[in-house]
């Protein structure tokens, strides 16, 4: 569990308590399912929201992912205030309905139960990343688009970006990419837009990630220039740093490369806060969640917007 002074971070079984709630008091616009299972057997809950949660209309399709990594806590936190946000002011806040009635916005809180519950459950936190297989993962490595293919990721099980044996080859990863397949109806992808929330450095990130290419096979210039525009838009609302992700360092098998390159998905990472840090940054005091999952607000709110675009 986290230690007393952090109470108002989420465990695995809290996550699920917190979506079943928002099901039970919402439940035409709150509608949960599972991805999959995790290497451990967790399910990885998905939230759907969305006027008439339980049928699919056609409405532009956005998804916010949190916790690849099992130490990045706050990121759970920001996926558990998008589903209360966007819940409980449907129906008094204008901007809130009006997003969850053209909109069907799904939420993955949890993308590493395994991992983020290995990470409490000492007697500190462990600073745990990967998933919990017996050769553990790098999820956020382990993805299909140009996996392993440019020195961005390890082929070394004992390293912390350890890529894994095959692409998907984590029940994690393998999870969420049927379900994003799944949202393919009729030859086209109805899910438009995407952020992956990690910490910390508090950046907004697009692709590619796997060349520091601006173009590239399935990026044009005018491509790469509605990236960077609403990269830097969103990054103007929080204070936040905006690059190509290969700017910071060069990864291969990233979420956001196989969501853009394979599903045509607007697909962002946000590094959340703080700015610096060694370990410890990973692990702000609770005090600090309402404030640095708000600051996020807008962003979210401009992505979920240029999902009709
Ligand atoms: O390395 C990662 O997976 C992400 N950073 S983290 O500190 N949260 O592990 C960054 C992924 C963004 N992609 C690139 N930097 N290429
Ligand atoms: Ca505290
Ligand atoms: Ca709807
Ligand atoms: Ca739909
Ligand atoms: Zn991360």
């Amino acid at each position: 569990d986290f230690p007393p002074e952090d109470s108002d971070y989420h465990t695995y079984s809290e996550t699920i308590s917190e979506i079943e709630e928002a099901a039970a008091q919402h439940s035409e616009i709150v509608d949960s399912t599972s991805a999959g299972r995790s290497a451990q057997g967790r399910d990885i809950p998905v939230v759907k929201i969305s006027d008439n949660a339980g049928t699919d209309e056609n409405e532009p399709e956005v998804l916010f992912t949190c916790n690849q990594h099992a130490r990045e806590h706050l990121t759970t936190e920001m996926c558990l205030h998008i589903l209360r946000r966007y819940t409980d002011n449907h129906g008094s806040d204008p901007e809130i309905t009006n997003a969850v009635d053209n909109r069907e916005i799904w939420i993955i809180p949890m993308v590493n139960p395994d991992g983020a519950t290995y990470d409490v459950s000492g007697d500190g936190y462990r600073g745990w990343r990967r998933n919990r297989e017996s050769e553990p993962v790098d999820l956020n490595r382990n993805w299909g688009y140009k996996w392993g293919c440019c020195g961005g990721s390890s082929g070394d099980p004992s390293q912390p970006t350890y890529r894994g044996p095959a692409p998907f080859s984590a029940p994690e990863t393998a999870s969420i990419k049927d379900f994003v397949e799944s949202r393919e109806l009729g030859g086209q992808q109805r899910i438009t837009a995407h952020i992956d929330f990690h910490s910390f450095s508090e950046l907004v990130l697009w692709p590619y990630g796997y060349t520091t290419a601006e173009t590239a096979p399935g990026m044009t210039r005018e491509q790469y220039r509605r990236f960077a525009e609403l990269g830097n838009a969103m990054a103007g609302s929080n204070g936040y740093t905006p690059m190509q992700s290969s700017d910071l360092y060069v990864t291969d098998g990233s979420v956001n490369d196989w969501m853009w390159a394979e599903h045509g998905i607007l697909s962002f990472t946000f590094e959340m806060y703080p700015s610096s840090g060694g370990i410890d940054g990973f692990y702000p005091p609770d005090e600090v969640i309402q404030r640095e999952t708000a600051r996020n607000d807008e962003a979210v709110a401009m992505l979920l917007n240029e999902a009709g675009a």
